[in-house]
Formats: C-alpha cells, structure tokens, sequence
C-alpha cells in the first residue's frame, strides 16, 4: 500500500464507520488523537516515565482501548488511539474531526507538539460541537493549543499532563454515567488516602528514616 493509500484507507474506514450508526455501548467514549507517534509517550503514558492518559483510563477507570469495531472489549466505557497529523495529513485530520460524533464519540484528547501545534485546536473547530481536550506536547505548544478565537472553544492542560486530560473527558462522561462518577470519587479518595499514609509515615519516623527508606 503507498503513503497515499494508506491514508485514504483510514479516511474510508472512518466515512464507513459514521454511516453505520452503531449502538453506543459498542463505540468508544474517549479520542486519544496525536501528532505523531513520537507522542505517544506523552499521551499515552511511558513505560519508564510518567503516566499519561492511557494509564489512567486503563488502570484506575475502567476503560478498555478499542481496536476493532466488530469486536468491542468488554468493557462498557472504551477509547481509541490515532496518530492524525494536521500537517502531514490535514484530509485525515478533517475527516476525524468531521466523523467523530457520528461515530459515537462523546469527547476527543487531542495532543501535538512543537510550535505550531494545530492538531487540537482544528480537530475542535472541526468536531464542535464535540468537547475536546488539548495537550500541548511540549512547553513551547501551549500558546498555539489555547490560542483560540471567540466563538472558537477547545478546554486544555498544561503542557505533557494527558493524565489530567484523561480526567476531564471522564468528568464530563461522568454527568451522564453515575458508575464513571463513582469511579472518580474512588480515584480521588484513594489519592487523599496516599498523602495521608506519606504524611504519618514522614512524621512518624522523622526525617532520616523517612529518606532512608
Ligand atoms: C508535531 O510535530 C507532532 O505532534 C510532534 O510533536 C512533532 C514532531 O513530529 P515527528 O517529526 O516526531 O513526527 O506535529
């Protein structure tokens, strides 16, 4: 397959998965979309780093990523993951944004990096009015994920924090579905719950004994 056909195959798929209205339990909830797969580490999570939005959907939401529409997980609540290029592929671009409430999406993560990071901010004038999220991949991103015009919105994190972008779709989903809200609370409570045993244990031991361990 070319360049080219490979990327009008993605486009087609996705023409053909809008048209099919499928049931809503069967579609992914959450978009994680990126620049290019040199983000992954930022958006998804790294394997040696800091966790991202993977991470915490997959291990403390409950979700499942979503690969193969015929087969969905089992999981009720499930995301997909894309490499979208404003740039590179601007039609595929266009083509997302443009499908993804019709192919039962309820909010997309956009990620991209360097200085013109326009991957989010299109896919929300595109997609609107779906929510989108943006991660600025890197520091010098930010300006251009949150430069949007009035009238023109996209919500966004700060730069690399895909796990707080993960939150916020499920915060959103959560207004709908009482079992991700609780879902969330438990989340929360077992955060609270660490700071806590930290806090006594530094306490306790003092401050040598804390750092030695
Ligand atoms: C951006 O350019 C991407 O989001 C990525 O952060 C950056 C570099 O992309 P590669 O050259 O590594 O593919 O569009």
């Amino acid at each position: 397959m070319t360049t080219a056909e490979s990327v009008q195959s993605l486009i087609d798929q996705l023409e053909a998965e809008a048209a099919m209205d499928r049931p809503t339990g069967e579609t992914p909830e959450i978009a994680i979309i990126m620049g290019s797969d040199s983000d992954l580490d930022v958006m998804a999570g790294s394997e040696s780093g800091r966790p991202g939005a993977y991470d915490v959907l997959t291990e403390e939401l409950g979700f499942e990523e979503q690969t193969d529409y015929e087969n969905p997980p089992e999981s009720r609540f499930t995301f997909e993951t894309f490499v979208v290029s404003a740039h590179r592929t601007p039609e595929l671009m266009y083509t997302y944004a443009e499908t993804a409430e019709d192919r039962g999406l309820d909010v997309i993560i956009a990620g991209a990096g360097g200085k013109s990071a326009d991957l989010p901010n299109m896919t929300a004038s595109i997609a609107y009015p779906l929510p989108v999220i943006g991660v600025p991949v890197q520091e010098k991103s930010l300006p251009s994920v949150i430069g949007m015009p009035q009238g023109a919105p996209i919500v966004a994190v700060d730069a690399g924090k895909s796990f707080n972008a993960a939150l916020s779709a499920v915060q959103i989903l959560a207004r709908q579905h009482p079992e991700l809200r609780d879902r969330l609370v438990a989340y929360h409570e077992g955060l609270k719950q660490g700071v806590g045993e930290v806090s006594r244990d530094l306490h306790e031991r003092g401050t040598p004994g804390f750092r030695s361990e």
